[in-house]
């Protein structure tokens, strides 16, 4: 079938619109029509090569639809049901069957590949033209996609698709890790360094969790007013004070947990100095290929500090989005907070605007291109 989808051709460049060719699901797979789909970082980043993704490619992981067609083997899902997508895992190493399927064996292969396991794609260009259109076992930028039926959530048939797709990764890795890795006891402290939409969805579960501290640390001072009013209990403007000797100042010496969201190396290290002694810091972000970090072996690490990389919250997403979608419910975890809506054809604009920090998550709402001919002008193909 023909779907309208934005296509990531070259590094570092915008985003276009192309007109391309989707499969009919497999026996495993579901054909879903995205009504909305949120951007991550992780899609900038893997349009820029800091994994070598392969372009041309259809990304987009956290697409929110409504079930179209079911291939022959799926059982989870049938048509018109609502569902989130998410990120793929085998489902029998031992990870997956030891309920951690965002450490699959597989992971990287299933979802950063940007094609199938076998190689093949579910998006094509037309004449020969080559495209990775299984990114994250979806490619969601775009109007249609196909998932597999393990990394499609089902949800409720209220919820709203509009907020529901960033659930399928950047919430979900910020929730998660709290909820589901760090588990910190209630009455502890927690700083969360970032509180972009990542950050947020962490100090948001922190406050559900029942932390004491919450102390959200940024350079962004609408931001640091945002956490607040998402539970952070105490702002640090790390463009104006040192966050390490801010924390000890607030903790007596360093808080229980961190969770680091910028993937920047030098906050990194903030994040792992602020620890108290027994304290665990979880990393979350995609660094720089190679990017390295040195500690102090006996100061820091002897008294039983811990880093932890949490990829998607370290969470069983059939069980873990609904929980998220009822507490959503309960308006105890607002992540419509967090959510600017923009036209798919506005894919480059939401692109700037996350960048330079004018926009925590944008959710993209997929659109057919106008009859050929009406593009010319607007910089399609
Ligand atoms: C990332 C997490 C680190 C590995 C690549 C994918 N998550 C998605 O945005
Ligand atoms: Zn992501």
């Amino acid at each position: 079938m023909r779907v309208t989808a934005a296509v990531a051709r070259d590094e570092g460049q915008p985003f276009i619109l192309e007109e391309l060719e989707l499969d009919q699901p497999r026996p495993d797979e579901v054909l879903v029509e995205v009504h909305a789909v949120g951007l991550c970082r992780t899609d900038i980043a893997l349009r820029d090569q800091w994994l070598p993704v392969q372009l041309p490619a259809v990304l987009g992981h956290e697409g929110a639809g409504v079930v179209v067609r079911t291939g022959s083997d799926v059982t989870k899902v049938r048509p018109g049901d609502k569902v989130v997508m998410t990120f793929a895992s085998c489902g029998q190493c031992r990870y997956c069957a030891g309920g951690h399927p965002a450490y699959c064996v597989e992971l990287l292969d299933r979802n950063i590949s940007g094609g199938r396991l076998d190689g093949s794609n579910a998006l094509h260009g037309d004449g020969d033209g080559e495209m990775h259109g299984f990114f994250m076992s979806q490619s969601s930028f775009a109007t249609h996609a196909i998932a597999s039926e393990r990394n499609v959530v089902k949800v409720d048939d209220g919820t709203d698709l509009d907020i529901a797709g960033p659930l399928g990764c950047g919430i979900q890795a910020g929730a998660g890790a709290v909820i589901n890795r760090l588990r910190p006891e209630a009455g502890s402290t927690i700083a969360v360094f970032g509180v972009g939409s990542v950050g947020m969805a962490a100090v948001m579960a922190a406050q559900l969790v029942g932390c004491s501290k919450i102390i959200a640390v940024d350079t962004q001072p609408d931001r640091l007013a945002l956490a607040s009013e998402l539970g952070a209990t105490h702002l640090i403007d790390a463009s104006r004070v040192n966050p390490v000797s801010a924390i000890q100042t607030l903790t007596d010496g360093g808080v229980g947990y961190t969770v680091e969201t910028t993937a920047e190396p030098d906050v990194l290290r903030q994040a792992v100095y602020s620890l108290a002694a027994l304290g665990t810091c979880a990393i979350l972000g995609l660094g720089p290929a190679g990017a390295e970090l040195s500690v102090d072996m006996t100061n820091l690490l002897l008294p039983g500090r811990t880093v932890t990389g949490v990829t998607w919250g370290d969470s069983r997403p059939d069980e873990f989005l609904p929980q998220l979608l009822e507490l959503h419910g309960q308006g105890r975890f607002p992540i419509d907070r967090l959510i600017d809506t923009y036209s798919m054809m506005d894919i480059n604009k939401a692109v700037e605007d996350m960048e330079v920090g004018k926009c925590l998550k944008a959710v993209l709402k997929p659109c057919s291109l106008p009859v050929r001919g009406d593009g010319a002008g607007l910089g399609m193909r």
